[in-house]
Parts: structure tokens; C-alpha cells; sequence
């Protein structure tokens, strides 16, 4: 666990950051895509949550994370065949940074993080540009 400053700015130049974040995508996609089939069926976008959101795979009830897939499917798949491929899943990314960087707002917070955790990475971009 980490504690590191941040607010919504270094979130949304993480995202802005093309190369970067298609890297992290990238990395994201292909962690969650345990077959290496190209592209994310439900269960595995529901494996996916539990790497990235660690609390929603113990504090949210099924009901509610088949819910939220539900959603997420209804609104990314685009092309509506039932898995998300790394185009859609990035749009998916994107959005979900953005809600975070919605959700911190622009007034620096103290926040503990895992090493894994997604807005570190975002946090450890912002201290290498600093440097
Ligand atoms: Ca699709």
C-alpha cells in the first residue's frame, strides 16, 4: 500500500496520454483475456472487475455486478456480439477513468494505494513527468 496526492488531473492526463494509456489498455486487455481469444466475453469482463476493482468483487452483491455487466454490454459492445474487443474495452477504460477523475475532483486528496491499482499507475505517470 502506497499513500501518494492526487486529483482529478492526474487522471485525466493519464487518459490524455495516448501512447501511454493504449499501453495500459493494452496491458489491461490482455490480463483479463485469460484465453487470448481477442476479445472479452461477461465472464470475463466479471474477472476483469475483480482485478481492477477489488472492492466490487467482495462487497457487491451478484445481482448487482450482473447488473452493471448488463450495462457495460449494452453500452460498449457495439457491434453487439456479445464480447468486448480492445477498441470497445478501451472506450469502456476510458469512460471508467474519466468517473474516477469525475469523483476525485480537482482538490488534491491523499489517497492509499495498491502498487496494481489503476490510479497508481496514473500517479506514477504524473511523478515521472514531474522528475
Ligand atoms: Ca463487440
Amino acid at each position: 500500500m502506497n499513500i501518494a496526492v492526487m486529483n482529478s488531473y492526474t487522471v485525466t492526463e493519464f487518459v490524455n496520454d495516448a501512447t501511454n494509456f493504449d499501453t495500459f489498455v493494452n496491458e489491461w486487455f490482455a490480463m483479463i483475456d485469460t484465453n487470448g481469444g481477442g476479445s472479452l466475453s461477461r465472464d470475463q469482463v466479471r474477472g476483469g472487475f475483480g482485478m481492477f476493482m477489488p472492492l466490487g468483487s467482495y462487497s457487491h452483491p451478484q445481482e448487482e455486478v450482473d447488473r452493471m455487466l448488463e450495462l457495460i454490454f449494452t453500452r460498449f459492445d457495439e457491434d453487439e456480439n456479445g464480447s468486448l474487443d480492445l477498441n470497445e474495452f478501451k472506450k469502456l477504460m476510458t469512460e471508467i477513468m474519466n468517473a474516477v477523475a469525475r469523483g476525485i475532483g480537482g482538490s488534491p486528496i491523499i489517497v492509499a494505494l495498491d502498487k496494481d491499482s489503476l490510479l497508481m499507475k496514473a500517479v506514477q505517470r504524473e511523478l515521472a513527468t514531474q522528475s
